[in-house]
């Protein structure tokens, strides 16, 4: 059974990172979730991550804030895809978080997303968008979420739009 993995890298993230399973949740795609730190609790990301992979995880997501580097440690330790989301905050509001999952050295690839909110709703799409390559079903159910966002465009704009 392929899942989507998220590990996050405190409990102080799991406002943010409720929006990537509450999107997994809504397509009905089966993920894991636990808090494990890259460097508060470095060997306990690396037991999981084994562990996991032989439960079937096929992404991994990677959520964390600071330069905790969470997102590269785990790719140091799979070869599947991971996701990078960085956390906002801190006294660089972000940009250190970004920077550290963004910018992965050559071969220990990390597709990284938007800070914040919009970076772990995306997380989730991504994640789904991999296991859609080997699933129809929910390749079928991610077409049809973007028609309807693209209706959902259409409508808003017939409320207000104004054409000559
Ligand atoms: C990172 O440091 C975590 O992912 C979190 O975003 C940030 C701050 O962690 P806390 O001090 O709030 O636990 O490791």
């Amino acid at each position: 059974m392929s899942f989507v993995s998220i590990i996050m890298g405190s409990k102080s993230d799991y406002a943010v990172i409720k929006n990537c399973i509450d999107t997994l949740e809504c397509f009905g795609v089966k993920y894991e979730v636990i808090i494990s730190s890259a460097h508060r609790s470095p060997q306990r990301t690396k037991d999981y991550i084994a562990t996991a992979e032989q439960k079937g995880a096929a992404v991994f997501i990677a959520a964390a804030g600071m330069a905790a580097h969470l997102a590269g440690a785990i790719a140091a330790n799979t070869t599947k895809p991971v996701i990078g989301v960085p956390m906002k905050g801190g006294a660089m509001d972000g940009m250190d978080a970004m920077l550290s999952t963004v910018q992965m050295p050559s071969g220990m690839p990390v597709a990284t997303v938007a800070l914040g909110k919009a970076g772990a709703i995306n997380a989730a799409y991504l994640s789904m968008q991999i296991l859609s390559i080997g699933d129809k079903e929910l390749s079928i159910k991610i077409q049809e979420d973007r028609i309807m966002k693209a209706k959902k465009v259409e409508n808003d704009s017939k409320d207000i739009e104004v054409l000559l």
